[in-house]
């Protein structure tokens, strides 16, 4: 018999976001295997076969939004499982991803006599149940799906040691193998982070003076966790130089004048950018998972850090080479205003190899910018302001902008930072040589 299996109650939300498909057409499941992980913002939920089977067909895709009630496939039952409930199927419920909760059986529905096929709905928990507390106890719950726990506590992992290499860190399986594998053959896995930190004390704040709780916003906790991982994981230095654009500026501000596209210096930093990786492939690289091989990219996507009213995100231009200065102008405010209205999709914010944080335009000079892992280098740019220059026979004023390279050292060496950012320096004096 085929069974429709529909998207079950999902508490209060309408529509929620599929993040990952764990099956196709042909896959054999068991009762209760998860097929899909839906994402609210506040939960992640898996919905389970509601019997042994074979699927028959997807009807929906990861990225896509659902609802309850909503097909998500066709399930044929197995023999097998349809003898031991001839006519009736135990519910599928959505399984909190980030939970211990059993998995419960309540009340089915049964399909009208006539339906060739049997729709499967439940009620079940509301998703306030379900929400993943942001800081239980010691430490922020790991984020990983049932059946990944499960698998964690067969293989006697502890979940808070890794960390994910799946979409928003969740933690796949695929982690707990690797943190296994790397156990076993005595290497120190490249996921695990830094557990067994002292926890910040709780203070009562109110008793010094009045105060104000305001929960952060959605994007803010997201790139929290983000950034921590990356500071704790990734063994930063920070390389600094100071570029001479006096020509570069006076160039980018005669082309404004000129009218049509107004020109920041953003994007000739991103063009100088895409040349300077070129010349250095490492910059373009990343570890893979099991961090014994560096994937080497054949293609220059970069990402700008943008300040929006909800937090920091990186919009990422791609194939930086293969453009313009005036196409990358034109693109990158944009996704700046794209990143402001908060309606950057997630593919915009995608695939980035090197990422490029500029405070220039609000001021300040070097700073310490954190890796944008799985990138290995990030460059922080500072306001650019005139300053005397010796030029072996008087000080000339010349407009210097401080530039800031943090790299993985475990990927690159500080010889290689040292040319790179000496390298990206002189493409922006001499702004000739980022046209060519
Ligand atoms: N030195 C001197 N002037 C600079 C400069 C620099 N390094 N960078 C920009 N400026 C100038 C611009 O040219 C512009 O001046 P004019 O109007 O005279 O041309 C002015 O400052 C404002 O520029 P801008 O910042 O609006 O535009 P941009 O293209 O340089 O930057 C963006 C766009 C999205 C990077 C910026 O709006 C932004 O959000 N910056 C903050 C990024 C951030 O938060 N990074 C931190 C990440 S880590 O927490």
């Amino acid at each position: 018999m085929t069974i429709e299996v529909r998207v079950p109650d999902i508490g209060d939300f309408d529509t929620v976001e599929i993040i990952e498909v764990f099956v196709q057409a042909g896959s054999s499941v068991q009762e209760n295997e998860a097929l899909l992980l839906l994402e609210s913002d506040k939960a992640t939920m898996e919905v389970p076969s509601p019997a042994a089977g074979t699927i028959e067909s997807l009807q929906v895709a990861v990225g896509d939004k659902v609802s309850q009630g909503d097909l998500v496939a066709l399930l044929t039952e197995s023999v097998a499982a349809a003898e031991a409930a001839p006519a009736v199927h135990a519910e599928a419920a959505p399984i909190p991803a980030a939970e211990h909760a059993p998995r419960s059986e309540s009340a089915t529905e049964k399909p009208p006599a006539s339906t060739p096929v049997a729709a499967v709905s439940t009620a079940r928990p509301a998703l306030a149940q379900l929400e993943v507390p942001a800081a239980a106890g010691p430490g922020p719950l790991p984020y990983a799906s049932p059946s990944v726990r499960r698998l964690a506590r067969e293989l006697g992992v502890d979940l808070a040691q890794l960390t994910g290499s799946g979409r928003k860190g969740r933690i796949r399986d695929e982690d707990v193998r690797q943190f296994v594998k790397a156990a076993m053959s005595g290497a120190q896995p490249v996921a695990a982070s830094s557990n067994g930190l002292p926890t910040m004390p709780e203070v009562d704040f109110a008793k010094f003076g009045p105060t104000e709780t305001r929960p952060l916003s959605r994007i803010r906790k997201l790139s929290a966790r983000n950034l921590h991982r990356n500071w704790v994981i990734v063994p930063h230095v920070t390389q600094f130089e100071t570029a001479d654009i006096t020509e570069l500026d006076a160039f980018r501000r005669s082309e404004s004048q000129r009218g049509g596209v107004k020109f920041t210096l953003l994007p000739f930093f991103m063009k100088a950018a895409a040349v300077a990786l070129k010349k250095f492939p490492e910059f373009n690289s990343s570890l893979d998972a099991s961090g014994e091989n560096l994937v080497y990219k054949q293609y220059t996507h970069i990402g700008f850090a943008a300040e929006t009213e909800q937090g920091l995100v990186v919009p990422v231009v791609r194939d930086v080479d293969r453009k313009t200065v005036t196409d990358l102008a034109e693109e990158a405010s944009a996704l700046a205003a794209k990143a402001r209205e908060g309606k950057l999709s997630p593919a915009e914010m995608q695939g980035g190899c090197f990422s490029i944080s500029s405070l220039g335009g609000i001021g300040g000079s070097h700073f310490t910018p954190i890796v944008n892992a799985p990138e290995v280098a990030i460059l922080g740019v500072s306001r650019a302001a005139q300053q005397p220059v010796w030029d072996g026979q008087s000080f000339q004023p010349r407009l210097m902008l401080p530039l800031s390279l943090s790299y993985d050292h475990r990927v690159i060496d500080g010889a290689a930072a040292a040319r790179f950012v000496v390298t990206y320096a002189e493409l922006l004096t001499d702004p000739r040589r980022l046209l060519l």
